[in-house]
C-alpha cells in the first residue's frame, strides 16, 4: 500500500469556475483519488481557493465588499459547487489561511538565510490620492495600439497586446480614478531563480522522466529559456506579509508576497489545515506527507498548462532553496484547454458554462462523465451542447443506465425480489469473463498511467459488454422456453451492474452509490474487484435481495438543448 498525496490546482478567489476550469484540475484529481482510494491505498487529497492578488482586490471592490469578506463569502460559493461535483477533497483550504501565512514566511526566511532572496530598487508608479504604489493591473488609460480606453496597465483587454503601465495614454489609478500619478522608486524582493536553475534541471532530469508528455515539454521550454530573478512581493493590502523580523522596512511600508509566491505553498498549509481541524482527538500527521516524506509517498499534481511552469519549475526551485527536505513533486498531470465550440472559456467575458450553472441543469455525475470522457489531454477540446446530448443519451442513458434498469425490473416482473438462481454458469459466461478481466485491466492500466479519455473508454466497453451478453442471451425470449437459462442471464447480468457500481465510481459516484445500493448485501464497499476476481462475475449471490432505482440517466431531449443553446449563447452549428 502506498500513500498518495494528490493536489488540483488552486481555484483563483475571483468567481465562480467553468467547465474547463473544473476537467483541467479538480475533476481529474478527484477521479484519480476516488480510484486509489477503493484501491485501498492511503491517500490525501488537498486542495483550496487561491486568494491573494489584484483580481480578488479588484472582485472585492466590485462586489462592495472588504477583501475578507468578499473571500471568505466566494469560498463557501465554490465549495458549495465543487460539493454538487462531487468532489472528495480530504481538505479544502484556503490560501489565506494562518497556516499559510505562517508557512510562507518561513519559506522566504529561509530563502533569504540561503542567498536566493535579494532586495532591489525597481520604479513603479504611484498615485498620492491613493496613498499606495499601483501594481500594472490598477493603472487604466487609453491602449496606445488600438485606442480602447479602458486598457489595463498589464494589458489591453480589447486587443490582448501585453503592456506596461507607462505606455498608457493618459494613465488612471483604477481605484479613485485620479491621473495624479508619477513614478517612484520602491524597493521588493527578488528570488534569484537563476541561481537555482542547475539543480532545477537535474532535479527535473530524474523525476521528470516519469512525466506526461505535455508537462516535460513545458517545463524545458522555460528552462532553455533561462530562469529570471522576479520580484516576489507586492504593494498590495492583502495578502501575506513580508515578516518584520527579517524585513522591517518593507513589512513597515506594508509589502505583501506575490501571489504566486504564496499559491503553492497553499498545498502545504492546506495540508496543515487539515490536521489541525482533526476533531475527537484524532491525530492527523501532515508533516509525513511533506517533511521528509518516505519513499512510500507518491505525490501527483493535476493542472491546466498555464499553470505547468509554477508547479514543473518555479515552485520546485522555491523547494530546493529553502535547504529543508520538503516533498516535491512525483507526476505532473498537465492538461489542455476545453474550449467552448472552438472558442474560449471566459470568466471575465463571462462566454461559456460555468460549473454552478451547469449543475442547475444536470446533476454532478452527468458532467463528470462527460467531461473526463472527452478530457483535452492530448489536445485541446470543444465543448458542445450537441456532443453533451450525444454523449449522455448514449453512453449514460443507453449504454449504462438502461441496461441497469432493464436487468433489475424485468428480474423483478419474472423472478421476484431476489436475485434468482438458475442453473451454473456456461460458455457465454466464461466468455463475458474473460472479456470483462480485460477490460477492467485495460482500465486499470490506463487509469495508472493518467491516462483518462482512454480510461473512460475502457469503462464505457465494460458498460457495452454487459449489452453485448444480453443482445446474445436475450433473457426477454429465453424465460418463454428455458427459465433456468433466463435467470443465469439475469443473475450474471446483476453481477454485472455490481462490478460497475464498483468500478464507475470515480467517474459517476453518485450514481454506482445508487446502483450498488440495490443490493442489500452484507458488509457491501465500494472495495476495488480485481480483474482476475471480476471474472467469475459472482460476488452476488443468488437470493440477494434487490431493489429497482430510480431512472438513472434521464435522456436530453431536444428542448432540453434547445433551451441550452438559448440559454448559454451557443452559436448556430
Ligand atoms: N490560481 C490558477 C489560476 O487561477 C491558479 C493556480 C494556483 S496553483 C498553486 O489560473
Ligand atoms: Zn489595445
Amino acid at each position: 500500500m502506498a500513500r498518495h498525496l494528490v493536489t488540483s490546482a488552486l481555484p483563483y478567489i475571483n468567481g465562480i469556475k467553468h467547465l474547463g476550469n473544473m476537467v483541467g484540475s479538480m475533476l481529474p484529481a478527484d477521479v484519480y483519488s476516488r480510484y486509489l482510494r477503493q484501491r485501498g491505498h492511503d491517500v490525501l487529497y488537498i486542495c483550496a481557493t487561491d486568494e491573494h492578488g489584484t483580481p480578488a482586490e479588484l472582485a472585492a471592490k466590485e462586489a462592495g465588499l472588504s477583501v475578507a469578506a468578499f473571500c471568505a463569502q466566494a469560498h463557501e460559493a465554490q465549495k458549495a459547487v465543487y460539493d454538487g461535483f462531487e468532489l472528495a477533497f480530504d481538505h479544502f483550504g484556503r490560501s489565506s489561511s494562518a497556516q499559510n501565512v505562517e508557512i510562507t514566511q518561513h519559506f522566504a526566511r529561509r530563502l533569504y538565510e540561503n542567498g536566493f532572496i535579494e532586495e532591489r530598487a525597481i520604479r513603479q508608479v504611484y498615485s498620492p490620492v491613493d496613498g499606495r504604489f499601483l501594481p500594472d493591473r490598477y493603472v487604466e488609460g487609453t491602449c496606445p495600439h488600438c485606442g480602447y480606453d479602458r486598457a489595463r496597465g498589464d494589458q489591453c483587454e480589447n486587443c490582448t497586446r501585453v503592456l506596461d503601465p507607462t505606455d498608457l495614454i493618459g494613465p488612471r489609478s483604477a481605484i479613485s480614478g485620479s491621473t495624479d500619478l508619477e513614478v517612484r522608486e520602491t524597493t521588493h524582493l527578488f528570488l534569484l531563480q537563476s541561481k537555482l536553475q542547475p539543480e532545477v534541471e537535474e532535479w527535473i532530469a530524474g523525476v521528470g522522466a516519469d512525466w506526461p508528455h505535455l508537462s516535460t515539454s513545458i517545463a524545458r521550454k522555460w528552462l532553455t529559456e533561462g530562469l529570471n530573478d522576479r520580484a516576489i512581493t507586492r504593494d498590495l493590502d492583502w495578502g501575506v506579509p513580508v515578516p518584520a523580523d527579517t524585513w522591517p522596512e518593507l513589512a513597515a511600508e506594508g509589502k505583501v508576497f506575490y501571489v504566486w509566491f504564496d499559491a503553492p505553498v497553499a498545498y502545504i498549509a492546506a495540508t496543515k489545515e487539515w490536521a489541525d481541524a482533526a476533531s475527537d482527538g484524532a491525530v492527523r500527521d501532515w508533516k509525513s506527507w511533506w517533511y521528509e516524506a518516505d519513499d512510500t509517498v507518491r505525490y501527483t499534481q493535476f493542472m491546466a498548462k498555464d499553470n505547468v511552469p509554477f508547479h514543473t519549475v518555479m515552485f520546485p526551485a522555491t523547494e530546493l532553496g529553502v535547504r529543508e527536505p520538503w516533498k516535491k513533486v512525483d507526476v505532473v498531470k498537465g492538461f489542455n484547454w476545453l474550449t467552448y465550440y472552438g472558442g474560449k472559456f471566459s470568466t471575465s467575458q463571462k462566454r461559456g458554462v460555468f460549473t454552478d450553472a451547469a449543475l442547475e441543469i444536470l446533476p454532478g455525475d452527468y458532467w463528470r462523465y462527460f467531461l473526463i470522457a472527452h478530457a483535452p489531454e492530448s489536445d485541446d477540446s470543444s465543448f458542445t451542447w450537441e456532443h453533451f446530448a450525444t454523449t449522455v443519451n448514449k453512453d449514460l442513458a443507453d449504454t449504462l443506465g438502461n441496461f441497469v434498469n432493464r436487468v433489475l425490473s424485468f428480474s423483478r416482473k419474472r423472478f421476484g425480489d431476489e436475485v434468482p438462481a438458475g442453473r451454473a454458469a456456461g460458455d457465454a459466461e466464461a466468455r463475458l469473463g474473460e472479456e470483462i478481466a480485460r477490460l477492467l485491466a485495460e482500465y486499470e492500466e490506463q487509469m495508472e498511467a493518467l491516462q483518462f479519455r482512454r480510461a473512460a473508454a475502457a469503462l464505457r466497453a465494460l458498460w457495452s459488454a454487459g449489452n453485448a451478453y444480453l443482445g446474445e442471451k436475450l433473457p426477454w425470449v429465453e424465460v418463454r422456453t428455458d427459465p433456468d437459462g433466463a435467470a443465469l442471464t439475469l443473475r450474471t447480468a446483476m453481477n454485472l451492474i455490481h462490478l460497475y457500481a464498483v468500478v464507475s465510481e470515480p467517474f459517476v459516484p453518485a450514481t454506482a452509490a445508487a446502483m450498488r445500493g440495490a443490493f442489500a448485501l452484507a458488509d457491501d464497499t465500494a472495495t476495488w474487484v480485481t480483474p482476475g476476481r471480476a471474472r467469475s462475475l459472482d460476488s452476488v449471490p443468488a437470493g440477494t435481495p434487490f431493489t429497482v432505482p430510480p431512472v438513472l440517466f434521464a435522456k436530453v431531449t431536444e428542448q432540453d438543448l434547445e433551451s441550452w443553446r438559448e440559454r448559454f449563447g451557443a452559436p448556430v452549428t
